[in-house]
């Protein structure tokens, strides 16, 4: 063994280009849980199949009599590979040890694995390190280094007595050497994710830095590691950011509402709202990691696979405006997103909510516009024109392909206040992160609704009365009416406590209504806050220019009042 005593140099992240220029990539959870399908003892659980083993309370010994019989017959590492390079993926993450410890390669640090202990035999990870790389793929691992729920001493098995024992002795005998061997035993290793770091020591996390490090330079190391010593950032659970992060970093996200396979969970998110989240995230200068959760015989669900295939048209055809792209230049925009090519002479806007009278409009954008096209549509020139300091593109009349991506040529730096723009005829969407907070606060709530399957708001909180707003300063470029509505969670203390938001002169006072949210102290599932969309009517903004709207609580606020997750200026619909 090395000397594992030398101090890692952890400014040497290494090198992160790959990373950056990848944008998206493939999760997979597999396992031997996928065989049981979210089923035990005849009952359904519901939420993510992964943790099947601790939300049954199931003995290691039992689970472990089932993962013995795992036998996934029809896996095709290439199968798997291919369907990934279709979708516009660029690297794979695959579970070689999640927490119920069970080793899905040949492991000499633990006879528990697929390898070894089932008559499956082959080693999967081996067959997808030889596939990857004929698809043009990365690959990379999981690995839980706290979480084991099977070995003497590994994190997180609260329920069955038989595996108590001390940490010490599976981090020595089990995690670090199994890291070793996957660090070892399957080429290069693009990334090693680890998860749930729990109360693991920043010594411990070192130790593992130093072992990936020592074995493959090359390899990135998630933040989940824990102790800060990761080279980026993996945000909570199925998070999409309201806001831009500097450095490497990935949103995470499941198809439907598990990570490993539950027969029963067939909420599909579609081809369109994943290529949605998955440019919000590269607007922001983000990878989108999706995960695919293959089922006990190692094919990945018809269903999933299709949409990944409807994705890969999308990606294909708008490449540019994804990979290896520069984070947007601009303030997110009432019709969607925007991102750049590297050598700043194109802007790629990705329109996620087509203006209903197809123009497109830029405000205070600074830079010459040389022409607009619909991307991966042909020569067909856009007609741009310029009004009281906005900038127009008449669109197609019925949008190309949803979501439709317009690219710029542009001429010299384009820039672009970061001023908020709100159009007519779309919903402008004022968030949290972007207001000017006075004696409150912005807070971000993150709940589960099935088990595992989180959900996150960013939210404005904690206001300390009459004295406390939140107020956002806007521009528009023309005259226009528009509903104003609050979407907001509210205890039943905060029932009745009135406020007024206002808009330029209007000001329109409202009552807080209790959204009868479910508090953290119910068993299992805990807090569930409800939000409510709430009109408070129809404002009307008199001409083009700059507006202030605030929303303030009147009356005292004993229970910090409502936890305001957007305010939005949404069209006001006619009969025309
Ligand atoms: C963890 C695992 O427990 C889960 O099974 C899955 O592998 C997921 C990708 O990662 O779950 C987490 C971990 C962290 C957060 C949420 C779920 N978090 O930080 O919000």
């Amino acid at each position: 063994m090395s000397n594992n005593k030398k101090p890692v140099d952890l400014t040497a992240s290494p090198d992160g280009r790959w990373f950056q220029q990848s944008k998206f990539a493939m999760f997979v959870h597999w396992g031997p849980y996928a065989a049981t399908g979210g089923v035990w003892n005849g009952k359904r659980y519901h939420g993510i199949g992964e943790w099947l083993m601790c939300r049954a309370q199931i003995p290691a010994a039992d689970y472990a009599a089932m993962a013995a019989t795992f036998n996934p017959r029809k896996f095709s590492a290439d199968r798997w590979a291919a369907l990934a390079a279709e979708a516009g993926m660029k690297y794979i993450v695959i579970t070689a040890k999640h927490h119920d410890g069970f080793a899905m390669f040949k492991s000499g640090a633990s006879a528990y694995n697929i390898a070894d202990y089932t008559p499956f035999k082959r080693d999967p990870l081996a067959e997808l390190a030889k596939a990857c790389p004929k698809h043009g793929l990365k690959l990379g691992f999981y690995y839980s280094q706290f979480q084991d729920w099977h070995a003497i001493g590994g994190g997180g098995n609260g329920w069955d007595p038989a595996v108590k024992g001390d940490f010490a002795e599976y981090f020595n005998g089990k995690c670090v050497p199994q890291v070793e061997e996957l660090m070892s035993n399957y080429g290069d290793v693009a990334l090693i994710w680890f998860d749930t770091p729990g109360p693991i020591s920043r010594e411990d996390s070192l130790r593992l830095v130093h072992t990936v490090r020592r074995l493959q330079p090359q390899c990135l190391i998630n933040s989940r590691i824990g102790n800060g010593v990761g080279d980026y950032d993996s945000l909570g659970d199925q998070e999409i950011p309201l806001e831009a992060h500097g450095g490497l970093w990935e949103s995470i996200d499941t198809h439907n509402d598990t990570w490993g396979f539950v027969e029963h969970d067939h909420n599909w998110k579609s081809s369109r709202e994943l290529v949605r989240r998955l440019v919000k995230v590269v607007a922001k200068g983000g990878n989108y990691m999706l995960n695919i959760g293959p089922n006990g015989l190692g094919e990945i669900p018809a269903a999933s696979a299709d949409i990944l295939r409807e994705v890969g048209v999308w990606t294909q055809r708008n490449a540019a405006a994804i990979y290896n792209a520069a984070p947007s230049p601009l303030p997110t925009m009432p019709w969607g997103e925007c991102t750049a090519s590297r050598d700043g002479k194109k802007l790629y806007l990705h329109v996620l909510d087509y203006p209903l009278d197809g123009r497109l409009t830029l405000a205070g954008l600074k830079g010459t516009i040389k022409r607009a096209a619909v991307l991966g549509r042909g020569a067909k020139t856009l007609k741009v024109s310029k009004n009281a300091g906005a900038t127009n593109i008449a669109l197609p009349q019925q949008p190309p392909a949803e979501p439709t991506v317009i690219v710029l040529d542009v001429a010299g730096k384009m820039s672009a206040d970061k001023m908020q723009t709100v159009l007519p005829g779309l919903r402008n969407d004022f968030d949290p992160p972007f207001a000017k907070l006075t004696a409150c606060k912005a807070g971000k709530n993150s709940w589960m609704e099935k088990f595992g399957d989180w959900k996150h708001a960013d939210c404005i909180i904690d206001w300390q009365g009459p004295g406390s707003s939140a107020s956002w300063t806007f521009k528009t470029p023309q005259a226009g009416r528009y509903y104003l509505e609050l979407d907001y969670s509210a205890k039943l203390e905060a029932d009745g406590i009135e406020g007024v938001v206002s808009v330029g002169k209007i000001e329109i006072p409202f009552p807080a209504l209790d959204t009868g949210q479910r508090d953290a102290g119910v068993p299992d599932h805990g807090l569930w806050p409800l939000y409510r969309k709430y009109n408070c009517g129809i404002v009307h903004l008199p001409k083009a220019g700059k507006y202030t709207l605030t929303i303030r609580p009147t009356k005292e606020t004993p229970s910090g009042w409502i936890m305001l997750k957007t305010v939005t200026l949404a069209p006001v619909p006619t009969v025309r």
